[in-house]
C-alpha cells in the first residue's frame, strides 16, 4: 500500500477539487473485543448503528457522552460521495487525501484498503481511481485509533486493571504530554483531480547574494510518466522564466532575482508576509499539469549569538501555542484560526511555537502572509524512558521529520524545526537517537536550524551539543520556587550562563508561565491569580533585557489560550497558564505582555 504526500490540494485549470468535509456517520467499536470492526468486516458495508459527526473536529466533545469523550481505541467513520464520469476516463489521477486523522488511521474506499497513516497531525493520500464507481454512489470508510504506547509520539500507555474492586474490561491511558488526546478525523479531508502524469512535489530555497539579489534553486518532481514519454516543464517567479525537459521525473534549475521582493516577519518590516506565485506547469503528450506554489523568498542564518532573517537579528517575543479550542478540540475552523492570528497580533508577537505537533498548513498560511515566525515541532513529546528511544521510535520519529519537512519546507515562516518537547535527554541512548535525527534533518532540510527544548538543567543535557541552539523551558516560579518571583533573576541569571559556558550557541526561553484562573485577583498576588501571573512573567524580563543584547534570542511565553488536558489533580479543568482564556479573551497577564512585545518591536 502505498501511501505518499503530495502537494496541499489546490484547483488549477489541470486540477479540480472536491470537499469531503461535513456530516459523516460515525461509531466507536467499545465491544469487549475492542475488534468488533475488523472482526466482522464493517468496511464491506455501509456502517451501521452510527451516530452523526462532523469533519473536521475531534469527535470527543461532540456529544453528552463521556463514552466518546474519553474513547480510547478504534472510531469508525464513513460517507457517501459522487464522483462524474470525466474523473473515470482512465486518464485523471482521483486522489483522496486526509489533511491528518489521530493516531492510526486505515481508509477503504469501496470495500478495498486503500491507505493507512501512522501518526496525528499530517497529511496522507493516495489516488483511488481504480476503485471508484460511476452513477453510483461511492462510499468511503475510516478507522482511526488513538491508543498510544511507549513507541508512538506522543508517548502514552494503557494500564488493564483486573479484581473485583473494578468494573469488568476496566483500563486507564496516561499520555506522558499535557493536553487533552483528542482523536479523530481533525482536518480536512479533500478529493482533487490531477492528470496522470503530474506535479508531485516542488521546493524552492532562497540565496541571497551580496549584490542585492536572490537565487531562488526550484526543484518540481513528476510522477505517473509512462514509458519513455517526454516531459517539458515551464516555471516562472516574479517575472523570471525557466523551461526545459524533465529528466528521471525531476526539473531543476535556479532563477536570478535581481531585484527581488524578501519575505520579512512585521517586526523587521513595513511590508512584511510578502508571498508570491511560483508558477509550475508540465506537459507530456499534450497534457498540461500545473500549480502555483505560494513561496516567501528569505533565508536563515545562526550565528553564536544571533538568529537572523535576511541577514538582520530576529528576536522571538512569542507564545507557545496549541490547537485546542471548545468544542471542535484539534479540529479546524478557519474562524478560529483567523480569531487565533488576530490574537496573536493584538499581542504583537513575533513568533509562535506550533508546540508538540505540526499545525494545520492552513495556520501556517495565515503565518506567512501576516509576517509572523513560527517554530516547527515534531509529534515527539513524552520520550522520558529508555523504551522511547529504540529502533522503532527513531524510524517513525525519521518518517515524521521527513513528512513534516515535506509539507512545511516553503513556509517561509517556519523557520526553525524542533525535534522534540522536553525528551529526557540526560540518557545516554537518547544522546546516540539525536544525533541521529539531527544529522537527517539537516540532510532533508539544510536551510533550517534545528533543536528542541528542554526542561534539564545545564549538567543533565547530553543531547543540545548536536543542535544549532539552545530552547529553555523554564518554570523558574511556578514548578520550582512558587510564590517566589524573587529567586526568578538569580536563578534564570545562573542558568543562562552556566549554558553559555558549555555552548557557543544562541539561547531562547522556549517556555515560561505560570498557571492563572480567570477572575482570581489577590493582592499580595499568589499562585493562580491574574495578578500572579503578571508578577510570574515579568520576573524574567529584566534577565531577558540583559541577554538579549548578546545571546539571548528569544522569550516565548507557555501560553497563548487555556487549553485542555486530562482529568488530574493538577489541572483544573484544563491547563489555565494562557494569556488569554480558552474563549481567546485577555486575562491581566495579556496587556501587559502586549505592552512589552509592543516595546520589544518596536526595539525599545
Ligand atoms: C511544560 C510542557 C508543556 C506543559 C507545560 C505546563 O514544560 O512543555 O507541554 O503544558 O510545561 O504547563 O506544565
Amino acid at each position: 500500500l502505498s501511501t505518499c504526500q503530495g502537494l496541499y490540494p489546490k484547483d488549477s485549470p489541470s486540477r479540480l477539487l472536491k470537499d469531503l468535509d461535513g456530516i459523516w456517520h460515525f461509531k466507536i467499536d467499545d465491544s469487549l473485543s475492542r475488534n468488533e470492526g475488523f472482526d466482522k468486516e464493517w468496511y464491506l458495508k455501509p456502517l451501521n448503528d452510527t451516530i452523526l459527526m462532523p469533519v473536521p473536529a475531534s469527535y470527543n466533545d461532540i456529544t453528552q457522552d463521556h463514552k466518546i469523550r474519553d474513547f480510547l481505541g478504534w472510531a469508525w467513520y464513513d460517507r457517501n460521495f459522487w464522483v462524474p464520469g470525466s474523473w473515470l476516463d482512465g486518464k485523471t489521477r482521483v486522489v483522496l487525501r486526509f489533511e491528518s486523522a489521530y493516531y492510526y488511521t486505515i481508509v477503504w474506499v469501496n470495500g478495498k484498503q486503500v491507505m493507512t497513516h501512522d501518526g496525528g497531525h499530517l497529511p496522507f493520500e493516495a489516488d483511488i481511481a481504480e476503485h471508484l464507481e460511476e452513477g453510483q454512489p461511492n462510499r468511503v470508510t475510516v478507522a482511526v485509533n488513538n491508543t498510544l504506547t511507549a513507541k508512538t509520539l506522543p508517548v502514552g500507555s494503557v494500564t488493564y486493571h483486573n479484581g473485583e474492586e473494578y468494573p469488568p474490561n476496566y483500563f486507564t491511558f496516561t499520555g506522558d504530554f499535557d493536553f487533552f488526546n483528542y482523536a479523530g478525523i481533525q482536518r480536512s479531508v479533500k478529493l482533487y483531480t490531477t492528470p496522470k502524469a503530474y506535479i508531485s512535489d516542488i521546493s524552492v530555497v532562497t540565496e541571497l547574494e551580496e549584490d542585492g539579489s536572490a537565487s531562488v534553486a526550484y526543484t518540481v518532481m513528476v510522477g505517473g510518466v509512462e514509458g519513455n514519454n517526454e516531459v517539458t516543464y515551464e516555471v516562472s517567479l516574479s517575472g523570471v522564466k525557466d523551461s526545459g525537459t524533465v529528466t528521471d521525473g525531476i526539473a531543476k534549475g535556479t532563477l536570478k532575482i535581481t531585484n527581488p521582493t524578501l519575505w520579512w516577519p512585521w517586526t523587521l518590516s513595513s511590508t512584511p508576509g510578502a508571498m508570491q506565485p511560483f508558477q509550475v506547469k508540465i506537459t507530456t503528450d499534450g497534457v498540461t499539469d500545473m500549480y502555483i506554489q505560494s513561496v516567501g523568498l528569505r533565508e536563515i542564518t545562526v550565528t553564536e549569538d544571533q538568529f537572523l532573517i535576511n541577514g538582520k537579528p530576529f528576536y522571538f517575543h512569542g507564545i507557545g501555542k496549541h490547537e485546542d479550542w471548545d468544542i471542535i478540540g484539534k479540529g479546524i475552523n478557519d474562524a478560529l484560526l483567523m480569531k487565533d492570528l488576530n490574537a496573536l497580533l493584538w499581542l504583537n508577537a513575533s513568533a509562535f511555537r506550533a508546540t508538540t505537533y505540526p499545525f494545520a498548513e492552513e495556520m501556517l498560511d495565515l503565518a506567512d502572509k501576516a509576517g509572523i515566525v513560527v517554530i516547527g515541532e515534531s509529534t515527539s513529546v513524552g520520550q522520558k524512558s529508555v523504551s522511547n528511544f529504540g529502533n522503532e521510535s527513531l524510524a517513525h520519529h525519521l518518517q515524521v521529520m521527513k513528512e513534516l519537512i515535506n509539507r512545511d519546507k516553503n513556509h517561509p515562516s517556519v523557520v526553525l524545526w524542533s525535534l522534540a518537547n522536553e525528551p529526557e535527554s540526560s540518557l545516554s541512548v537518547a544522546e546516540e537517537y539525536f544525533q541521529t535525527l539531527v544529522e537527517a534533518t539537516h540532510t532533508l532540510d539544510p536551510t533550517r536550524p534545528v533543536s528542541f527544548t528542554c526542561n534539564l538543567d545545564y549538567n543533565n543535557d547530553k543531547v543540545f551539543k548536536h543542535m544549532d541552539l539552545i530552547m529553555l523551558n523554564r518554570y523558574l516560579d511556578w514548578y520550582q520556587n512558587g510564590g517566589h518571583p524573587e529567586v526568578v533573576p538569580y536563578a534564570l541569571r545562573y542558568d543562562l550562563e552556566q549554558w553559555r559556558k558549555l555552548y557557543k550557541k544562541p539561547i531562547m526561553i522556549s517556555e515560561y508561565g505560570a498557571g492563572t484562573i480567570p477572575g482570581f485577583h489577590k493582592d499580595p498576588p499568589v499562585m493562580w491569580t491574574e495578578e500572579y501571573q503578571v508578577l510570574a512573567l515579568s520576573a524574567f524580563w529584566p534577565v531577558f533585557d540583559e541577554y538579549r543584547k548578546s545571546f539571548l534570542i528569544g522569550e516565548m511565553v507557555w501560553s497563548f489560550a487555556d487549553f485542555e488536558t486530562a482529568q488530574s489533580t493538577s489541572r483544573t479543568d484544563g491547563n489555565h497558564k494562557g494569556l488569554l482564556t480558552r474563549q481567546r479573551q485577555p486575562k491581566l497577564a495579556a496587556h501587559v505582555v502586549r505592552e512589552r512585545f509592543s516595546a520589544l518591536a518596536e526595539g525599545r
